[in-house]
């Protein structure tokens, strides 16, 4: 059954006094930092006692990050999960004491009625919208090494869904390697390494990482090689962090899709709304678009907060 509040308690359009139990993925990533970041400064900003658990990329902290916000009677719990699958048996504990919880950014595949709804992006747009740049920039002849971010994370799979729906279009693009770099720099430096050792680099077109990080982890391997990134090997990447805009300032790199690390907000809202009896829609979208060297160092001024 749905989760239904037993009493409309009223709560202030801001959320204010609520106490908010947030199980955030980690600090893999620049963006995810930068996430982290907003959804606390938003709560303080609303007055909201908000519990902040890094679960470092491993779900079974995640879980019990969630069970020691049911044990301190928290108002509502948000959910960044690190992986899809295997929520279910802690979402019902957390229904089963009436706390209802909010999905922001990755996907749970959780039945339905264990979560009230969710916030993020849509992943497999965001790999269309890569591989739709990258078919026009080739004029769809290309031979592609991809980055993948963590194995089992809805943003990989479905990042890599939306890409090779596109790919699949043109008779000329491929995709040659494939490997995880967990969505850190570390990560998509060693792997870029490995690809760069196993073929011959004069036949890679393009690297496509699920995310900036790993696409500038990849840069440094190929520098490190002497290949001009952005130039010897084409770049495209997800997240439009500072570091991206520096990157593509530089010639490093030549496209990035925007992720919005401004979820804290719609996450809240969702909160209050649930409380106040409202109904929600299965999933609320944030949009983001995708951004070019033309505007980088500009786009970096205003994200780094005028280039500090
Ligand atoms: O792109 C990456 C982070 O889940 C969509 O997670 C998010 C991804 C983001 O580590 O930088």
């Amino acid at each position: 059954a749905l989760l239904v509040p037993t009493a409309f308690a009223q709560v202030d359009p801001s959320g204010s006094g609520l106490t908010i139990g947030f199980a955030q993925v980690g600090s893999e990533s620049a963006w995810r930092t930068a996430f982290s970041e907003a959804v606390i400064a938003e709560a303080e900003a609303r007055g909201i006692n908000l519990l902040f658990s890094d679960g470092q990329q491993r779900q079974e902290n995640q879980i019990a990050a969630i069970r020691s916000f049911i044990a301190q009677g928290v108002d509502a719990i948000i959910l960044a999960p690190v992986v899809e699958t295997g929520w279910d048996e802690v979402l019902q504990e957390a229904a089963d004491n009436d706390i209802p919880v909010v999905i922001v950014d990755r996907n749970v595949t959780a039945d339905r009625s264990l979560w009230v709804t969710r916030v993020s992006s849509d992943f497999v747009h965001e790999g269309r919208l890569a591989a739709a740049w990258l078919a026009q920039a080739t004029a769809g002849d290309c031979d592609i090494v991809e980055l993948q971010g963590t194995v089992g994370s809805s943003a990989a799979l479905d990042r890599q869904q939306g890409f090779n729906e596109v790919i699949a279009l043109f008779d000329n693009m491929e995709i040659v390697l494939t490997q995880s770099g967990d969505f850190t720099r570390t990560g998509g430096k060693e792997v870029m390494e490995s690809f760069l050792n196993t073929m011959d680099p004069a036949d890679i077109c393009a690297v496509w990482a699920h995310n900036d990080d790993m696409l500038i982890g990849a840069t440094q391997a190929m520098e490190e090689a002497g290949i001009d990134p952005g130039d010897d090997i084409l770049t495209i990447s997800v997240d439009a962090i500072p570091d991206i805009f520096l990157a593509m300032a530089e010639g490093k790199a030549n496209a990035t899709v925007e992720l919005s690390p401004n979820m804290g907000g719609p996450a809240f809202d969702a909160v209050v709304a649930y409380l106040n009896g409202e109904t929600l829609p299965d999933w609320i979208p944030v949009a983001g678009g995708i951004y070019f060297p033309d505007t980088a160092m500009e786009e970096y001024e205003a994200r780094s907060g005028g280039g500090e």
